[in-house]
C-alpha cells in the first residue's frame, strides 16, 4: 500500500542566480567565472537571463500562485563580495533580503544555496578553487550570509553539484587549469580536496553560528547501472557509482574519502595534498539531511584492455577510463529532445541507495526535462514535462514507501533560465520567459501547462 507524502513536505522548484538573475554587472556585482567565460557559441551572454533581478516580485507571486512551500534559489557570491573577500556590497546584501523577505511574505521557505557554478572571477584569477586560500574565502562568504539570511533561512546547501565540476568542470564553464598544469585529473582532484574541506568547515560554522537551522550538501547522484550481467560490468559500475557518487557522500557523511575513488585517485596520479588539520576538519561537518539533483542514471561496461582514457564530455555516461569503467547508452531507456536519458524507476533505485547507505533524510534539490517549449497564444503546452515530472513523482512516493525519508521535491527549473552550456532554447520552467537566445524583448511571464498541473500536484500533497 502506497505511503502519502509527508504533511510538510516542501513542494516548490529551483534555480540558480547566475542563471535566472541577469543585472549580472548591475547594483556593484563583480564578475563570476561565469561573466567572464567565453560563452558557447549559440548561447546568449549571461547579462539579461530571465532578469529574475527585476521580475523577482513578479515571479515569488506565481510561485506563490502555484502552492510552493519552498523556492531553492543560489547566492551569487560576487554579488556579495564583488572581489570574493574583503568589501561588502550593501546593494547585494539588500537584494537577497527583498527576495527572502517576499518568499517569507507567502510563507515560502527559502532554501539556500550557497554556491552553484559562479566562484568570483577574481578568486579564479588567483588559482580558483586550486587555491587554498579560497577556502578562507567560502567561510568568509558563509559568515556573511549567515550573519544577515540566518534569523530567516532555515535550510542551507552548501555547493551544487561539487561531482560534475569535478568530472565536467571545463564544461559548465568552472575549471581554469593554471598555465603550467601537467595533470588536469590531478588538479581537478586537489580543487574537490578544497571544496569539500570548505563545505566541512561551512557546515560546522552554521551549526554554531545556527543551531535551529539545517545544512547538506547537492551533488547530482544518479545511480549506476552494468551495461550487462557480466561480473566485469559489476565492478565498473562499482568503480564509476564511487567516484561519480560515493566519493562526495561518503566526505559529506563519514568524513572520510571512499576507498574505491581513492584507488581510482591513485592510479591516475590524483590524490589531493592534506594540509595539517584537513582529516579532522573533514569529519567535523555533519550534513542535516542530503540535498541531491537527479536527472538520469547512468550505465558503464568495464573497457577493453588495450582502451585509452577518453575525455568525459557526455554529462550522462562518463568517458572511458582505462582500467576502471567506460560509458555505455542504456538502450532500455527513451531520451529527452537534447538526448539526456529519462528513467524514473532509476530515481527510486538512487533514492533507496541513497537511503540504506547514509540514513538521513533527503530533499529532491533538481529533476526535470529540458525541451524547447512553444508560446502559441498566451499558451505553452508541455505535456512532455507533465509527463516526466509526473513519473519521477510516482516513483519518489513508491521510494518513500520502501522506507525512504523525503523531505521535499525541487524540480529544475521554478522558471525558464539560461542552460550550463546550451542556451536559452532549452527550457525546464513552469513559468515561460518571454525572450529568444538573442533577443531579450522585456522577458514577460506566462503560465505553462505544467504550471496549471503543479498546482493541483501540490495542492493535493502529490496525490493528483
Ligand atoms: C544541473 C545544474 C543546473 C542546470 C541543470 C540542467 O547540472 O545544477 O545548473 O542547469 O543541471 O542542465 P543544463 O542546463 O545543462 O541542461
Amino acid at each position: 500500500k502506497l505511503k502519502p507524502f509527508p504533511k510538510d513536505f516542501l513542494w516548490g522548484a529551483s534555480t540558480s542566480a547566475y542563471q535566472v538573475e541577469g543585472a549580472n554587472l548591475t547594483d556593484g556585482k563583480g564578475p563570476s567565472c561565469q561573466d567572464v567565460k567565453k560563452v558557447p557559441e549559440g548561447t546568449s551572454e549571461l547579462d539579461v537571463c530571465a532578469d529574475q533581478y527585476h521580475h523577482y516580485k513578479e515571479d515569488i507571486a506565481l510561485m506563490a500562485e502555484m502552492g510552493f512551500k519552498t523556492y531553492r534559489f543560489s547566492i551569487s557570491w560576487s554579488r556579495l563580495l564583488p572581489k570574493g573577500t574583503g568589501e561588502v556590497n550593501p546593494l547585494g546584501i539588500e537584494y537577497y533580503n527583498n527576495l527572502i523577505n517576499e518568499c517569507l511574505k507567502y510563507n515560502i521557505e527559502p532554501l539556500v544555496t550557497m554556491y552553484h557554478f559562479d566562484i568570483p572571477a577574481a578568486l579564479d584569477e588567483i588559482g580558483g578553487w586550486g587555491n587554498r586560500k579560497v577556502i578562507d574565502c567560502f567561510v568568509e562568504f558563509a559568515k556573511l550570509m549567515f550573519e544577515n539570511y540566518g534569523d530567516r533561512v532555515k535550510y542551507w546547501l552548501t555547493i551544487n553539484e561539487q561531482n560534475m565540476l569535478t568530472l565536467v568542470g571545463p564544461l559548465i564553464g568552472t575549471f581554469n587549469a593554471p598555465k603550467d598544469c601537467t595533470n588536469v585529473t590531478k588538479e581537478l582532484y586537489q580543487q574537490n580536496h578544497h571544496m569539500l574541506v570548505a563545505q566541512a568547515k561551512a557546515m560546522a560554522l552554521c551549526h554554531e553560528m545556527l543551531p535551529n537551522a539545517k545544512i547538506g550538501p547537492a551533488p547530482n547522484i544518479s545511480l549506476v547501472y552494468p551495461a550487462s550481467c557480466k561480473p566485469e560490468d559489476m565492478l565498473a559500475a562499482q568503480n564509476f557509482n564511487a567516484v561519480r557518487n560515493w566519493l562526495y557522500l561518503d566526505m559529506a557523511v563519514y568524513g572520510v574519502y571512499n576507498n574505491l575513488a581513492w584507488a581510482y585517485m591513485e592510479e591516475h596520479d590524483a590524490v589531493p595534498v592534506f594540509a595539517p588539520g584537513d582529516e579532522e576538519i573533514l569529519k567535523s561537518g555533519h550534513p542535516d539531511f542530503i540535498g541531491f539533483n537527479y536527472y538520469n542514471t547512468s550505465t558503464v561496461e568495464f573497457p577493453g584492455a588495450d582502451e585509452k582514457d577518453g575525455t568525459q564530455n557526455d554529462q550522462q555516461n562518463g568517458g572511458v577510463e582505462a582500467g576502471f569503467f567506460k560509458g555505455f547508452a542504456n538502450p532500455n531507456l527513451p531520451r529527452t529532445e537534447f538526448g539526456w536519458e529519462i528513467d524514473p524507476q532509476g530515481f527510486r533505485a538512487t533514492i533507496r541507495e541513497m537511503y540504506s547507505r547514509y540514513r538521513l533524510p533527503m530533499i529532491i534539490t533538481e529533476n526535470g526535462l529540458g525541451a524547447y517549449d512553444k508560446l502559441e497564444d498566451g499558451k505553452i503546452h508541455d505535456p512532455y514535462r507533465i509527463e516526466y515530472l509526473r513519473k519521477h513523482i510516482e516513483q519518489m512516493q513508491l521510494a518513500i514507501t520502501d522506507g525512504a525519508e523525503m523531505m521535499g521535491y525541487c524540480p529544475w527549473s521554478a522558471i525558464d533560465l539560461i542552460s550550463t552550456h546550451e542556451g536559452m532554447v532549452k527550457r525546464y520552467g513552469f513559468i515561460y520567459v518571454d525572450r529568444e537566445e538573442f533577443d531579450v524583448k522585456n522577458c514577460d511571464r506566462y503560465r505553462k501547462d505544467s504550471f496549471f498541473w503543479y498546482k493541483k500536484v501540490i495542492e493535493s500533497n502529490g496525490e493528483d
